[in-house]
């Protein structure tokens, strides 16, 4: 592979705009200020009194409150940019992180985009144009095929010859897709045909896009990801990998680092090919290459994240770094800190994190509303990161993920102590969450185990069935009940508590606080 080599001039970065919202514009806006870089926030109309814009050190509305008409306008982000003076752009995750377009335009405008080249993220962005590129650079992908030239299949019968050739079990994917979407399983030749419709109308749909292809459906496999970083001079490192198998139609709920089925030498393997996949598509800042990990430990090349991803507190934790002030140094023109003798010296322990989402623990339905009473885990290796705060209301435009709870340990069985310690100590009144169901989680067998897959949830009835509650979560109700009648707030009948007995939720004024809409300090 030859490498264009440009020469890179160093720049400072003084003043970031966060494109994003919620926990990750939070934890966006704590490295900007540990580095002593001005923060700029954004906020749609609902968001006016989110977390994050009470921590900017600037804030700036951006329209409506759905994300079509805020958070994803490239002009008002744009415009917002050069109203604040600020010099780059750090997307988080969603919206507009991966989105070429949005980055060539940022080019265009002289603003710094935290992230990857247009080029990565337009080339991984379609899972055919992946597969080609992996297959030629010999990274193991899922013995499949995408039809003419590697673009797609046109008709349903020459994908059918592949599926034959491929042999069933298969799956038909959007090449647009990821995340599961326009994804079909195909267990034998006759359910074919339906399913190939289904699923191009599906990533027509979702995509605009209805190009497939078809792979060998790789059964109960694990998902394992590895974070690589790159800079601007060619360089490029690996750290480890996160295992996110627990996880229920396509949404992540707990990854951990390390995986419990990687072993030095494998860690080593994919960490090279990862690197490969990397330098393949000339690749700059905070990636993830996914793999699929079948259980005799052969592994398969499924798709490149180009952004930082949710749970990367947890490689956080166990190299003891801070991938958000790598990103910086890397967007700056700076070599990488650490070169990868020394990130492999640093790995130490087990770091774990559960993903509270706003939902109804059972159903698993989206639960918005006002968080009136918060207390939140801290003591010993916890980390909170979160965007939740007494008062402030959960609405039902956006993600539902409020807080990632993260927990280190020198072992797993550590992590797994200190994680149920500080899921114990939640209260939280006003909505629902899933803390409860983390709780059976964390005691249940396969997982303490570390024995899980992709598929554990779904086929779990148990894990997503609560218990009959005990005597300490009751316990818990009584006390959150008997602080808010101290307090005097709302009566406490029906209160409800996670881990606690179900019961309406408590409604009552909501504390709002009046904030203008641009403050500078
Ligand atoms: C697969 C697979 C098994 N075999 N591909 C789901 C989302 C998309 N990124 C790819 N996915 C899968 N692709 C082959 N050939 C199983 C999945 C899969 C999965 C992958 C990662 C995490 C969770 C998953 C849950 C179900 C299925």
């Amino acid at each position: 592979m030859v490498r264009a080599m440009a020469i890179h001039k160093e720049v400072a970065i003084r003043r970031v705009l966060i494109a994003n919202r919620g926990e990750i514009a939070i934890r966006i806006i704590r490295t900007l200020r540990e580095l002593e870089i001005e923060s700029v926030a954004v906020f749609s109309d609902v968001d006016r009194c989110a977390a994050h814009v009470l921590l900017a050190d600037m804030a700036l509305p951006i329209g409506a409150a759905p994300a079509a008409e805020s958070y994803l306008v490239m002009d008002k982000i744009i415009a917002a940019c050069k109203e604040s003076g600020a010099d780059a752009v750090h997307p988080g995750y969603g919206f507009l992180s991966e989105n070429a377009v949005f980055a060539e335009r940022l080019e265009k405008e002289g603003i710094i985009l935290i992230g990857p080249p247009a080029n990565a993220m337009r080339l991984m962005g379609s899972k055919t144009e992946a597969r080609k590129v992996m297959l030629e650079s010999n990274i193991p992908v899922v013995p499949g095929e995408s039809g003419p030239g590697g673009n797609g299949f046109d008709d349903a019968v020459s994908a059918m010859v592949a599926a034959e050739s491929i042999g069933y079990p298969v799956l038909i994917k959007a090449a647009a897709g990821g995340g599961g979407k326009g994804m079909r399983m195909v267990e034998e030749k006759s359910a074919f045909e339906a399913a190939f419709a289904g699923a191009r109308r599906e990533a027509l749909n979702a995509f605009g896009d209805d190009t497939v292809f078809v792979e060998k459906a790789v059964i109960r496999p694990r998902h394992v990801e590895i974070q690589v970083f790159a800079d601007q001079h060619g360089n490029v490192v690996h750290l480890g990998e996160r295992d996110c198998s627990m996880q229920r139609r396509h949404q992540k709920v707990i990854e951990e680092s390390p995986c419990p089925d990687v072993s030095e030498e494998l860690r080593q393997k994919m960490g090279e090919v990862a690197v490969t996949a990397a330098k393949t598509c000339n690749y700059v800042g905070a990636g993830t290459v996914e793999f699929l990990l079948t259980a005799t430990g052969e592994f398969y090349f499924l798709e490149m994240n180009t952004r930082l991803q949710v749970e990367h507190p947890v490689t956080e934790m166990v190299y003891g770094v801070d991938l958000v002030a790598w990103q910086i140094l890397v967007a700056e023109g700076k070599p990488l800190p650490l070169s990868q003798e020394e990130i492999n010296q640093r790995r130490r322990g087990v770091a774990m994190e559960c993903r509270i989402y706003a939902e109804d623990p059972i159903r698993f339905l989206p639960s918005p509303g006002t968080i009136q009473t918060l207390r939140v885990p801290a003591g010993p290796y916890v980390r909170d990161d979160s965007c939740a705060y007494e008062g402030v209301e959960i609405s039902m435009y956006y993600d539902p993920l409020i807080s990632k709870l993260i927990t280190w340990g020198d072992t797993r069985e550590q992590v797994i102590a200190r994680m149920r310690r500080a899921l114990a100590e939640y209260r939280v009144v006003g909505i629902e969450t899933n803390i409860s169901f983390h709780q059976r989680v964390m005691t249940h067998p396969s997982f303490v185990a570390g024995e899980y897959d992709t598929g554990t949830i779904e086929r779990d009835e148990e894990l997503r069935t609560p218990r009959i509650a005990k005597g300490t979560e009751l316990e818990a109700g009584i006390a959150v009940a008997a602080l808010r009648d101290h307090m005097g707030g709302p009566k406490s009948m029906g209160a409800e508590v996670d881990g606690a007995t179900n019961g309406a939720t408590m409604s009552g004024s909501a504390w709002r606080s009046p904030l203008p809409t641009w403050r500078s300090r």
